[in-house]
């Protein structure tokens, strides 16, 4: 197919669609309600463009180019048409009515301002238009602020093209339009799963997390209270990206010296709580394979999983694996076995987790957790905490997590990318079960980024059926699977966001495939680099089992490191 875009000749094989085609070409066409990962939807109509022989502009993402088509992406009508809609979109969005950018949760990295310089918008000649709606403050997780919404539908799509939870929708029409959920009820009154995929996709500050900074900075500077932190595997291989970094840096030993900087009694590491999750996960599954226990057992630590699982399929509430999360397992590890350690009351001790995790401040606030985490932060706050404090991350001097809390395998580390939990899992399993040593510890099959993976893996003659699932589509239709008997399987990771935990709704913005693959090469980079590379061999969870939890599935860890589910 030949095109010529701006006069000159392209040659196309496929019938793209006009922005693929100037993508191709290197021109950038800007836009806002396009996202990669979602289907082109053509409502902001930013990237019209004129086509030779056409009355009217054309929207680039929603319009196919065709055999001698003759496109113009910057003419002077273009530029033209583009300005004012982009000034209707800001006048919509109440950037100009006061100074909301200096306090907006997107100041720094908003799309809307980057869009508006691209195409060169000066003034804002039609006043402010407000809708009137109030912020949505329902969620433990998420909030909303309707003004600042632009109705582009990146937030809905996302919310049921990837994850299809379908709690966000468009109401009205016209001017009137507004992005709500289910007869406005709000975000923490409907079956949202807190996964906050729909905040990586806003373009602008209408959709960010339920910040608990005050209530971190109160803790810190509370001196009656012994404050410790964890961080999540993912959150090592991304915070640097908040200060400048090239996606994929591994920023671990910078930010536990910045968070001792912050002023934390103790730094301590999720990963370790990530081995000894292994320790009761692996044990609850060779306990369910050997008893015919149910099967598949699905893994249980990322909560918006959870309670995709709670309310669409509570009929698999039983293959869910009864462990806690790592990061409910730190805390109630932290307040009973540490407390005790240091000889302090658990009323007294603080812990703050930073995970890259909208969900997990809503599971923090689940009854059955009993409080083991007292605050969570993402790690898009503690990229905010650092630049508060003045702390040039990247330059930092380097230092180590404290003991016992902190150290960890490399089991622990891959917990973070799409996989991880399976291939730890199974590095321990096999050596339970055989009582020989794993040679190769890298199990390919259930690497990458693919939101569906299938594997079997064999230990000691038995062939094991698993399978790695990442984002709540893939998740339904891998149940939808299971529940009409088209596929077997004995143990099933699951993750709520594509990607695993490299890519939580707390995670710096952009997240996209590319920076994917960079953090989870990074996350690999981790493993790698560690001495011990198998929970079981982790000499602080030996320690802890030997002095406290006897072993795993003791009855001390089913009340500690156990739960169960709301059906
Ligand atoms: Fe995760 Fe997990 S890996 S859920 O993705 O099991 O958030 O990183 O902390 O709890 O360890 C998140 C990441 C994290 C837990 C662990």
């Amino acid at each position: 197919m030949k095109v010529k875009i701006n006069n000159r000749e392209y040659e196309f094989d496929q019938e793209i669609s006009i922005l693929d085609a100037t993508k191709k070409a290197h021109i950038k066409i800007p836009t806002l309600c396009y996202s990669e990962k979602l289907e082109p939807f053509g409502s902001c109509r930013l990237c019209s463009v004129e086509i030779k022989g056409e009355r009217t502009l054309k929207p680039a993402c929603v319009t196919k180019i065709t055999d001698g088509m003759e496109i113009f992406t910057h003419s002077q009508r273009v530029r033209k048409t583009r300005k004012t809609i982009m000034e209707l979109i800001i006048a919509s969005h109440g950037i100009n009515c006061n100074l909301n950018c200096l306090t907006c949760s997107k100041s720094g990295s908003c799309e809307i301002k980057e869009v508006a310089e691209e195409i060169g918008v000066t003034e804002i000649r039609v006043p402010p238009i407000s809708i009137g709606l109030p912020e949505d403050r329902s969620s433990y997780s998420i909030v909303r602020e309707p003004q600042k919404c632009i109705v582009c539908n990146r937030c809905v799509r996302k919310c049921s093209e990837v994850q299809s939870v379908n709690i966000l929708t468009i109401a009205n029409r016209g001017p009137d339009t507004y992005v709500t959920t289910f007869m406005d009820k709000g975000m923490g009154n409907v079956d949202c799963t807190n996964c906050g995929q729909c905040i990586l996709e806003c373009p602008t500050g209408a959709l960010h997390e339920v910040y608990q900074m005050d209530q971190v900075w109160a803790a810190l500077s509370d001196e009656s209270k012994y404050v410790i932190v964890q961080t999540a595997p993912a959150v090592r291989v991304a915070i640097a990206e908040e200060f400048g970094a090239e996606p994929g840096k591994i920023a671990t030993k910078q930010m536990v010296a910045g968070l001792r900087l912050l002023g934390f009694d103790k730094v301590f590491d999720t990963n370790f709580a990530a081995d000894l999750t292994i320790m009761e996960e692996a044990n609850e599954f060779i306990e369910r394979f050997k008893n015919n226990g149910k099967l598949p057992l699905f893994t249980s630590c990322s909560p918006g999983w959870v309670k995709f699982l709670e309310h669409n399929y509570p009929e698999f509430i039983d293959n869910l694996s009864s462990c806690k999360s790592p990061q409910q397992m730190f805390g109630a590890i932290a307040k009973t076995y540490y407390a005790n350690k240091l000889g302090i009351s658990k009323e007294d001790m603080v812990v703050v987790s930073v995970m890259p995790c909208t969900a997990k401040k809503f599971e923090r606030v689940r009854p059955e957790m009993k409080g083991d985490v007292d605050y969570v932060l993402t790690t898009r706050e503690l990229a905010k905490m650092f630049k508060l404090a003045g702390i040039d991350l990247l330059n930092v001097p380097q230092e180590e997590y404290d003991e016992p809390l902190g150290i960890s395998s490399g089991a622990g580390a891959i917990f973070g990318a799409t996989g991880g939990v399976m291939e730890a899992a199974l590095r321990t399993a096999y050596e339970v079960i055989t009582g020989k040593e794993l040679e190769k510890l890298d199990f390919e099959a259930v690497r990458g980024i693919e939101g569906i993976k299938e594997a079997t893996v064999e230990i000691d003659g038995i062939n094991l059926k698993v399978a790695i699932v990442n984002g709540l589509g893939n998740a339904r239709k891998v149940l939808e699977m299971i529940k009409n008997g088209e596929k077997e399987l004995q143990f099933v990771e699951f993750m709520a966001c594509p990607g695993g935990c490299i890519g939580g709704g707390g995670q710096p913005i952009p997240t996209n495939n590319e920076i994917l693959l960079k953090r989870m090469q990074a996350i690999y980079e981790v493993d790698r680099s560690l001495p011990i590379r198998k929970s079981h061999e982790n000499p602080a969870i030996k320690t802890l089992y030997k002095e406290f939890l006897e072993e795993p599935l003791s009855e001390k860890s089913h009340e500690l490191l156990h739960t169960t589910y709301l059906a």
